[in-house]
């Protein structure tokens, strides 16, 4: 893993067949992801396969994309070698339904991304669709629509995902692919995974897997796919994976780009939080990559080249909670404070303990900064204006450990109520998180294993009546929660409310919180069956809990 965690930052690059619709079915817009276009549009194979005679990328330049990658500050990419679709984008002898047969190009595009990511010193991956195939036999997602389709299992392992899987392993050199990709295991048994990884076993033992092959196999990293974990993954190497408009595969219409500066924010909180970032370009037809993300890709490698320091083989930061001002990763007994919101009045507050030898602005080395001790770990003087408006970084030098204070516990207000948002939030688990909408909520509650605590204290030991305020999709609603401050708890059903981000209140049981330096507070999801194979827990935008008043008698 090595190299992969001094990577930190990649290309994904879906490309395929569903470029030539391009989001578009007999004239009319299909909603979702470009490349998932045959499925949604239940489009039958024999008409789905015509586009491959329009898919002539003659403008594909393997050096120009490598160099955009390069140009980025990525060090590795990943392709996809073949798509749900089926579609591969190599000369494979195990299906005609690939690039080199099947389109006017008659090309293997894999073999010149090969050459010239050797040449560049960049890393290569395929990404291969293991279980699903539409057109080759393999497992369809929400059934099969075309008769056309239907086909045994282990007669498309045999003849089509093997040997092929052999087919990239073995065409492209002795390094590449440095990683295998998969995909959506559908119908992917622990004994036919065991025949995928076998191959791998046997011709590119030391090559990178993700956790996707499926039937129990866990890989070398964990996969979050268009989010960042709140946690990241402790302990383990994970990559998350995302869009830069709404689609991996080429969609004309979709104009939905996020900024350079969220894109270089993502980067920064990815690593701050011990993971990598593979970011997906969707190229055309004619085998370009979409201006829009070529301008996104230069800012990006425009800032990489100033601040990667900040990023490449770093490692979680000091914060036990993100800071609201930015993120923060270390390397090489140095902490790199990476700050999204420049303070107005010049004065970062570094809720760290430990001494710091010094502090500069990456950007400016050879102008120490002002370290004055502050209320909860220490204050740097900033000179304004800040060097770059998505994320200027600051080196700390400490003398010894720096480490976080614990989180202090929340307390009442004045009146005697205690409100406990998302923020304040300690988020266990990986898919649970903060979203910043709507007022911010505690969102995609989609793992029974994930749970919010939070952390009180109270001047005196009582009973508390708590309301719960939240949303839940109306398909959603019906799993039950647990509220636990030690003994005492109360568990309640989620009921529907007209949507995911419109929150109600409920009134749930008391409560007793007892007098203690930190009384903690769980919230923890009982899921109906199936509810994750479609939805989520309930959306948490806070618990408000107040002082029950005292029975007549309880002196
Ligand atoms: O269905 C695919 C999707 O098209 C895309 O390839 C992403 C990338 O991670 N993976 C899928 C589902 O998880």
């Amino acid at each position: 893993m090595a190299w992969w965690r001094e990577a930190k930052f990649g290309m994904f690059i879906h490309w395929g067949v569903y470029a030539v619709p391009a989001g578009y079915y007999k004239g009319k817009p299909v909603k979702g992801n470009g490349e998932w276009l045959m499925n949604n549009g239940k489009i039958p194979m024999a008409e789905y396969q015509l586009f491959a005679k329009e898919f002539n990328p003659v403008k594909f330049d393997a050096e120009r994309w490598v160099q955009i990658a390069k140009d980025a500050g990525m060090k590795y990419i990943v392709i996809t070698s073949k798509h749900h679709d089926g579609f591969a984008m190599f000369d494979s002898k195990a299906s005609d339904w690939n690039i080199v047969k099947a389109t006017p190009y008659g090309r293997d595009p894999l073999k010149d991304l090969a050459a010239a990511c050797r040449a560049a010193g960049i890393k290569l991956g395929f990404y291969y669709s293991q279980g699903q195939d539409w057109n080759n036999g393999g497992a369809a997602s929400h059934g099969k629509w075309d008769k056309a389709q239907d086909h045994d299992m282990d007669d498309y392992l045999d003849k089509v995902a093997l040997p092929q899987v052999r087919e990239i392993l073995t065409n492209y050199g002795a390094n590449t692919p440095a990683i295998v990709w998969w995909d959506t295991p559908a119908d992917i048994t622990p004994a036919r995974a065991a025949r995928l990884n076998a191959l791998i076993k046997e011709l590119k033992p030391d090559l990178i897997t993700n956790n996707r092959l499926g039937g129990g196999f866990h890989g070398d990293t964990e996969t979050p796919e268009q989010f960042i974990p709140a946690n990241g993954f402790p302990g383990k190497d994970w990559e998350t994976c995302m869009t830069m408009n709404g689609t991996w595969g080429f969609k004309r219409d979709d104009q939905a780009w996020k900024s350079p500066e969220q894109l270089i924010r993502n980067l920064c909180d990815v690593a701050s939080k011990g993971g990598n970032y593979l970011l997906n370009v969707g190229p055309s037809a004619e085998g370009e990559i979409p201006q829009p993300s070529i301008e996104r890709l230069e800012a990006v490698g425009a800032w990489m080249k100033a601040n990667g320091e900040a990023i490449y083989g770093s490692q979680v930061g000091p914060f036990k909670r993100t800071p609201a001002w930015g993120r923060a990763t270390r390397k090489g007994g140095k902490v790199y404070l990476m700050v999204f919101d420049w303070p107005a009045d010049g004065v970062l507050h570094v809720p760290l303990q430990g001494k710091v030898a010094k502090a500069w602005l990456l950007a400016k080395p050879d102008a120490a900064l002002e370290i004055a001790t502050g209320q909860t770990g220490f204050d740097l003087k900033l000179p304004g204006p800040p060097p770059d408006r998505a994320a200027s970084v600051i080196v700390l030098q400490p003398e010894g450990d720096l480490t976080a204070p614990p989180i202090p516990p929340v307390t009442p207000a004045a009146e005697g109520t205690i409100t406990l948002t998302p923020k304040d939030a300690e988020i266990v688990g990986s898919r649970l998180r903060v979203v910043d909408e709507a007022g911010g909520y505690l969102g995609h509650w989609t793992s029974r294993k994930d749970f919010a605590k939070w952390d009180v204290q109270v001047p005196k030991t009582g009973l508390y009546t708590v309301t719960l305020e939240y949303g839940c999709r109306p398909d959603d609603a019906g799993s039950a929660f647990t509220l636990a401050a030690g003994k005492s708890r109360q568990s309640g059903t989620v009921q529907a409310t007209k949507g995911a981000q419109d929150f109600r209140s409920i009134a749930l049981g008391p409560i007793k919180l007892e007098k203690s330096e930190r009384q903690g507070i769980s919230l923890k999801a009982i899921p109906k069956p199936d509810l994750y194979s479609h939805g989520s827990l309930m959306n948490v935008h806070a618990l408000v809990l107040t002082p029950a008043p005292e029975p007549a008698n309880s002196h």
